[in-house]
């Protein structure tokens, strides 16, 4: 190809990508526009590859004309492409937005809210009822009500958290779920069967199997002949449905100001199986609540005939069931909300 032969070649091509360039409606017609004037198979590709071939002295018009032609394609598609826009136009144009959305990873419930849930099917079974209360409380609901005056030494039971409100020390974040039994008490007379779920407050040091806040289950029963078989039985009956064959409970002697006689109620250790560990404190038990026939004296409080009623309380907490249950060692994975933990289950 002589230089003469070259450059009308060029200027062809050149009025040919005008041309072509002018009826592209879309950025990606314009691309492939582009690339047929300019790529590597377009006609200036193969004029590149020829000017090796003249004359030394005509080499480098030929070079100014290929570059010329490059910069004035380069120009024509540029100037198209801003009339086009910058293409996200485009691609809004192409958003089906009758597509069904991509997955989103729907979560599902805590596991304590599952545990919470599924001890109230197991009580509603029993026939009981649901109630809550609040978790800011006052000191006559979390302490006095429940037989423990100001300055009653078994307040120190309790590492309480007070809430700058009212008077010095008169309003708290519940140490535990038995308020709500004076609650219910209060807006009804018996017989009562009930259980109280919700989330509880100390001053607690973290540990394995204590955390500063924590949930709690209570349950209470007021009824006429309400004996402490009664409660033992509902224990009993309570663990077989929620815990399965495999674990045993027990009723330790214990103290609550609220319940006389009072009781611990525990269960095997799942770390160990009863053999002591660092999860039990090497008792081979683990305490998961306290129970009690109700005093006569929180009967008093609530305006109940203590003479023709009788009843029994429990309070246990949700975490350590959970940890009993899917065998998890340290509290604070309830609370880390690492996904890799709450995701199993
Ligand atoms: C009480 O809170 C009583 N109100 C229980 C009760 C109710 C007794 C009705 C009699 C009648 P206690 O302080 O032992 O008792 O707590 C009960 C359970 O709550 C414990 O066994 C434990 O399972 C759970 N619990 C208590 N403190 C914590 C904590 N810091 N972290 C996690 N769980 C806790």
């Amino acid at each position: 190809m002589s230089l003469s032969e070259l450059a009308a070649l060029l200027d062809a091509e050149l009025t040919r990508a005008r041309s072509e360039v002018d009826k592209v409606e879309t950025a990606t017609d314009l691309d492939e526009v582009e690339r047929a004037f300019l790529g590597k198979r377009s006609a200036v590709a193969t004029v590149n590859q020829s000017i090796k071939d003249l004359a030394p002295d005509e080499r480098p018009r030929a070079g100014q004309a290929v570059s010329s032609y490059k910069a004035d394609v380069t120009a024509v598609v540029e100037a198209r492409r801003a009339t086009l826009g910058d293409g996200a136009g485009q691609a809004l144009d192409r958003l089906d937005l009758t597509l069904p959305g991509r997955g989103g990873g729907r979560g599902h419930l805590h596991l304590i809210t599952q545990v919470q849930q599924e001890l109230e099917d197991v009580f509603l079974g029993f026939g009981y009822e649901v109630a809550e209360g609040p978790e800011v409380e006052t000191d006559f609901y979390n302490f006095e009500a429940l037989n423990m005056p100001p300055a009653h030494p078994a307040r120190s039971m309790w590492d309480t958290l007070y809430v700058k409100l009212g008077r010095p020390e008169e309003v708290v974040l519940r140490t535990h779920t038995s308020p709500v039994q004076i609650r219910v008490m209060e807006s009804r007379q018996p017989p009562v069967y009930t259980v109280m779920p919700g989330r509880c407050y100390r001053r607690d040091t973290l540990d394995a199997r204590h955390s500063p806040v924590f949930h709690q289950i209570e349950g209470l029963v007021v009824d006429t002949g309400i004996t402490f078989g009664d409660l033992a039985g509902t224990i009993d009956a309570f663990t077989r449905a929620y815990f399965g064959p495999g674990h045993t409970s027990r009723l330790r002697p214990s103290y609550f100001p609220f319940t006389e006689p009072s009781a611990e109620f525990e269960v095997t250790c799942f770390a160990c199986d009863g053999a002591g560990c660092s999860v039990c404190s090497k008792t081979g038990w683990l305490e998961l609540g306290g129970c009690g026939m109700v005093d006569p004296n929180v009967f008093r409080a609530v305006g109940y005939d203590s003479e023709t009623y009788t009843g029994f309380a429990f309070g246990f907490g949700l975490e350590r069931m959970a940890m009993v249950r899917y065998g998890v060692e340290h509290i604070k994975s309830f609370f880390e909300n690492d996904v890799r933990f709450l995701k199993q289950f």
